[in-house]
């Protein structure tokens, strides 16, 4: 739709236009004011309460459909834990008790798998082969001990292509009381960031036409007339190879799709949010911070922070026996990596995606996955922006809102 009001407009009004884009690179706020530390603390997951019953925390989880602004004016139809994207964040000690009361308030079908925690395996989220899928309007009682330690995910184990980008993905983080990292490097303050991908047309597309599909098969079935076959039902391969026999097609023969039909992601979110409404990361000199990094996402980014080199302290939440320094770190699908940052150099610095197609929002930069790292302790003489001969530039809310020299 914007790009055919573009074609429409004339010269004059396309500049003003991208006069307008531009002017977000400049995105004015101060970054130091207390009102846009509060807003920021928003962009990070919270924590869910839980009720404690016996030796179990139990907390609720339900999933519905609700709306996720991606960026100002950038609003998408989505999946949402506790209509939060990410979902909450669930934080317990290592060796707690878990009972997870998950409530399926939509028109499709879910499960929840706990990635990289030791629960039994009935326990561990996968359609058809752990557990039958979590149907509308159905409830599933998750409860495993939570072990091991670390920086750990969930996210729904049905329709993943779909359904993970369409915001069904949270932190699970199992904290140890003597933490391993807490000593090596003491901190008081962490991140968590969870980073996706998505193709916005193909999750429309998508959830229209699966919603669709379920209308269709609960009439049917309400009316007797639901016909295994036609929904891909088989009690047993046999059944299916008979069927195959008498001329049934697979869906995977009719309903072809061609790798280029594939999604291509066209968004990049850390915390649900797209640059640039993406998080700060605060520090203040002689600090350590600890940021646990999630791809919840089908990318592989090449996160890179500018100015430093962090400690890479977890690779999967297991601690690492030997911490090592870099400033580059690949996060591929599935992975999390916990970092601690020194803040030894002080300034307003770029935390970002180095493969520069995920700084991008639908194709233009910049977008996409950009975060910063902030000094609180930035001397005012030091937030002025320089270069800028003959323009009047002490005013604190023409800095950018984050610097963007990659
Ligand atoms: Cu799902």
């Amino acid at each position: 739709m914007g790009n055919k009001k573009i074609k429409n407009m004339d010269r004059k009004e396309f500049m003003k236009h991208s006069a307008l884009v531009a002017g977000m690179a400049m995105f004015p706020s101060n970054l130091f004011a207390k009102e846009a530390k509060t807003a920021n603390e928003k962009l990070f997951p919270t924590s869910l309460p839980f009720l404690k019953n016996g030796e179990w925390k139990e907390f609720e989880v339900n999933i519905a459909i609700s709306e996720q602004e991606l960026a100002p004016g950038m609003k998408i139809h989505t999946l949402a834990f506790n209509d939060t994207v990410p979902g909450p964040e669930i934080r317990v000690k290592q060796g707690d008790k878990v009972r997870v009361r998950f409530k399926n308030n939509t028109d499709l079908n879910h499960t929840i798998h706990w990635h990289g925690i030791y629960v039994p395996w009935r326990m561990d989220g996968v359609p058809y082969v752990t557990q039958m899928p979590v149907m509308p309007n159905q409830e599933f009682i998750y409860e495993f001990v939570a072990e091991p330690y670390g920086t750990h995910f969930y996210h729904c184990h049905w329709g993943t292509l779909l359904h993970m980008q369409s915001g069904m993905f949270g932190s699970i983080i199992i904290e140890n009381d003597d933490d391993p990292i807490k000593k090596a490097f003491p901190y008081e303050r962490e991140y968590t960031l969870i980073y996706s991908a998505h193709d916005v047309n193909f999750v429309r597309n998508e959830l229209n036409s699966m919603l669709e599909r379920m209308k269709e098969r609960s009439y049917l079935m309400k009316n007797g007339r639901f016909n295994a076959e036609r929904f891909n039902l088989f009690n047993t391969k046999e059944e299916l190879l008979e069927a195959i026999e008498n001329g049934y097609q697979p869906p995977y023969l009719v309903n072809r799709r061609a790798p280029a039909e594939l999604p291509v992601p066209n968004w990049f979110t850390v915390n649900g949010k797209s640059y640039p409404s993406t998080p700060y990361l605060y520090i203040k000199t002689g600090e350590n911070i600890r940021i646990r990094l999630i791809n919840a996402g089908t990318e592989n980014h090449h996160l890179h922070l500018h100015g430093h080199d962090f400690w890479m302290v977890c690779d999967d939440g297991v601690p690492l026996p030997q911490p090592w320094q870099r400033n580059t770190v690949s996060l591929s699908p599935g992975k999390t990596y916990d970092i601690i940052v020194e803040g030894n150099n002080r300034g307003i610095w770029t935390f970002h995606d180095h493969d520069t197609r995920r700084v991008t929002n639908n194709g233009l930069y910049p977008g996409g996955n950009l975060l910063a790292l902030v000094y609180e302790d930035l001397p005012k003489e030091e937030r002025r922006v320089g270069g800028m001969s003959g323009m009047k530039m002490d005013n604190m809310d023409m800095l950018p809102k984050i610097a963007l020299d990659e």
